[in-house]
């Protein structure tokens, strides 16, 4: 493992686990690649060491678990022309998801804070995974022209009826309690109680989880439940928006308004996706993700453009291409999954 003045992953052993705090806090602990090298490295010395019962993974600073993956890096790499440092990241990421979905023992996620898109993807194939009242959950890649990766093109299309494709052309934020009855997260346990947690963890094993669960508050979107199922379902985004329409509820009409501000070309892309992913295994949705990022990071201009007015500029004004979901081609979308 990577030892520097001030580890970015920092990995100890503490009782009967392997413990790993995420810590570039003010980065909202967004994954770099030597964070990725470093859980590689921290899944091969505690996978078959059986002194370690468990994994405990949390996030430093006190407002995020993660943030996602460290995108402005992957956009300078694209924006030099530099594929293989696109390559390296994405694959090395998935990887690292793969390796805890296979992780032998408890991998204990507690999400006290921010949690998305790859934050999700290092927890979401294990478990336990404990929210907060403080989590904020969401999948918010096509507010920059990605799309549900990590492994959630597999997760996703598994969550109750319509829940995960709303999640992921929306990037609606879920809270703490949302996210348990989605079924991204496994528990609930206030953040006063969240130290005595990790106390009991790192002495008795994960089965104190269940001791600290408390009923996790109603969802805030269980009003909305029945039109999440009716207008997500819908076989295209055109469908969707017109579903949406039809609804002529407020709320409707607020998620047709997020629509029309994502990347076009990513909504269509991400819904193909995860109507691929619900027919194939967690192996077979990350090769197809990992194929997806070569032409969408490298080769389309909206992300570039959507991660400079997200994250570089924030200026909330991206210019996308073609700017209108009526004026996306089918055939380049179908080009985009290499014609299959
Ligand atoms: C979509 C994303 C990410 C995002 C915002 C999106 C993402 C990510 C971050 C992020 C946020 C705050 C930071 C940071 C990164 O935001 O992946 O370094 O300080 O890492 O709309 O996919």
């Amino acid at each position: 493992m990577t030892e520097t003045a001030d580890p970015s992953l920092i990995a100890r052993r503490e009782g009967i686990a392997g413990t790993l705090l995420m810590n570039r806090p003010k980065a909202l602990n967004a994954l770099t690649l030597e964070m990725i090298r470093d859980f590689a490295a921290a899944i091969a010395a505690w996978k078959d060491d059986p002194e370690v019962r468990l994994v405990v993974l949390e996030g430093a600073g006190g407002r995020a678990f993660c943030a996602g993956g460290d995108v402005r890096a992957v956009r300078a790499s694209a924006i030099a022309g530099d594929r293989a440092a696109v390559e390296a990241f994405f694959a090395e990421e998935y990887a690292v998801n793969t390796g805890i979905a296979a992780f032998p023992k408890p991998w204990v996620s507690l999400i006290d804070g921010v949690c998305m898109g790859g934050g999700i993807g290092v927890a979401v194939h294990n478990g336990p995974r404990v929210v907060t009242e403080h989590a904020l959950v969401a999948m918010p890649e096509t507010a920059i022209a990605l799309f549900p990766d990590v492994g959630t093109s597999y997760v996703l299309p598994r969550l109750p009826g319509a829940i995960g494709t709303w999640l992921a052309l929306t990037g609606a934020r879920l809270t703490g309690a949302d996210a348990v009855h989605a079924g991204l997260a496994t528990h609930f346990v206030p953040r006063a109680r969240l130290a005595d947690l990790r106390a009991a963890l790192v002495t008795e094993g994960a089965e104190a989880v269940a001791r600290f669960a408390e009923a996790a508050p109603e969802a805030s979107f269980a009003a909305q439940r029945d039109a999440i199922d009716r207008c997500f379902g819908q076989a295209s985004v055109a469908a969707i928006l017109a579903a949406l329409d039809a609804e002529g509820t407020e709320w409707a009409a607020a998620q047709a308004r997020i629509l029309r501000r994502m990347s076009p070309t990513s909504l269509c892309v991400s819904l193909e996706l995860l109507r691929r992913g619900a027919e194939q295994d967690l192996t077979a949705c990350l090769a197809t993700e990992l194929a997806l990022t070569r032409v969408v990071v490298n080769d389309h201009p909206d992300f570039a453009e959507g991660v400079r007015s997200v994250l570089v500029d924030k200026d909330g004004a991206p210019s996308w291409q073609p700017a209108r979901i009526e004026d996306v081609d089918p055939a380049a979308i179908a080009g985009m999954f290499g014609g299959r």
